[in-house]
């Protein structure tokens, strides 16, 4: 009944079996502006396709479930005006009825699944927010990470989150946490957190061989593969620390909730740092795309 639209390229991958990456939208509607945006989710699908793989980025167009999006799609999504943020508690009523809206990393990882795509990459993922034990701010992208098979390349997570209470939800949900060539949890705009990770892998093919024995032993949900910024690119915690403080104290002023206090601190940030948290975030996502292919290859050579 769902009748999936793929982009040309991405239906062509389907047919000849070449290893897909699936992308999320929010990240470009959402997460960063415009006109960077756009340039920033065409560099990273060109990315993906440079490291021999194929892009499928998500999103609904009008009540249609999109996976992989042509070029004109892409670029109207980017400006659009009003388009909804989905998560998996609006993907269905979005599709319909008849609206349009951009994928967080929980809805991408749904559709991705839906379509038989199983490495996706982002630049970091929701979490448990600062704060959370009164305003209960948990992101869905955690539980979705425990119940949908998709391994997921994101930069660990967004110091505007509680990063160890993020680690220890994930935890509980039984959701592996792999860094990817260090032991520490990475923090989205620094390489390096205080956290250690429970998992270290060093290579794409051993963090393709533990998604496929995931699913030969029946386990529900995913991976989180944890990839540091570059260091070249990253913005040290002690800058970014007091300018996240900040960030927070003005969420709380102007009493933002729920599904917006991602995008306003995102937002914040990027005035506080000049621009630079942006520069980063899109160094850190274009690394995650190319580590992304990386499984996706892997995980179709294994298979043989
Ligand atoms: N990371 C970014 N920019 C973003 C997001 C993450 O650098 O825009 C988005 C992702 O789509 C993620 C979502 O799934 O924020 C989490 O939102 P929430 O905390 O409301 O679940
Ligand atoms: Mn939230």
């Amino acid at each position: 009944m769902i009748d999936i639209q793929y982009s040309a390229e991405v239906r062509a991958a389907k047919n000849d079996g070449t290893p897909i990456v699936a992308l999320e939208s929010t990240i470009i509607t959402h997460g960063m502006p415009y006109p960077q945006n756009i340039e920033v989710a065409a560099q990273v699908e060109q990315d993906i396709r440079d490291a021999g793989a194929v892009p499928a980025t998500i999103a609904v167009i009008d009540g249609r479930l999109r996976v992989g999006l042509e070029p004109d799609q892409l670029k109207d999504l980017g400006q659009a005006q009003g388009v909804a943020k989905i998560s998996r508690a609006d993907m269905a009523a979005c599709i319909a009825s008849g609206g349009t809206g951009a994928t967080t990393v929980a809805a991408t990882m749904i559709a991705a699944h839906f379509a038989g795509i199983e490495v996706f990459a982002t630049g970091g993922i929701g979490g448990v927010h600062r704060g959370a034990e009164t305003s209960f701010d948990i992101s869905a992208d955690l539980h979705e990470l425990a119940q949908t098979p998709v391994t997921v390349v994101a930069a660990g997570a967004k110091a505007i989150l509680d990063l160890a209470k993020t680690l220890e939800v994930l935890e509980t949900l039984g959701v592996p946490v792999i860094a990817h060539g260090q032991d520490e949890f990475p923090a989205f705009w620094s390489a390096k957190s205080p956290f250690a990770t429970p998992l270290r892998m060093d290579t794409a093919e051993q963090i393709a061989k533990a998604h496929a024995t995931r699913r030969a032993l029946g386990l529900p949900g995913g991976q989180l593969v944890a990839n540091p910024i570059p260091l070249a690119d990253q913005i040290p915690s002690e800058e970014l620390d007091p300018i996240i403080a900040s960030a927070q104290q003005d969420a709380e002023a102007h009493r933002i909730t729920g599904k917006a206090v991602t995008p306003y601190l995102l937002q914040r940030i990027y005035e506080r740092t000049e621009g630079r948290s942006l520069i980063a975030n899109i160094a850190l996502v274009r690394n995650n795309a190319r580590l992304a292919a990386g499984i996706a290859k892997a995980l179709k050579a294994q298979a043989g």
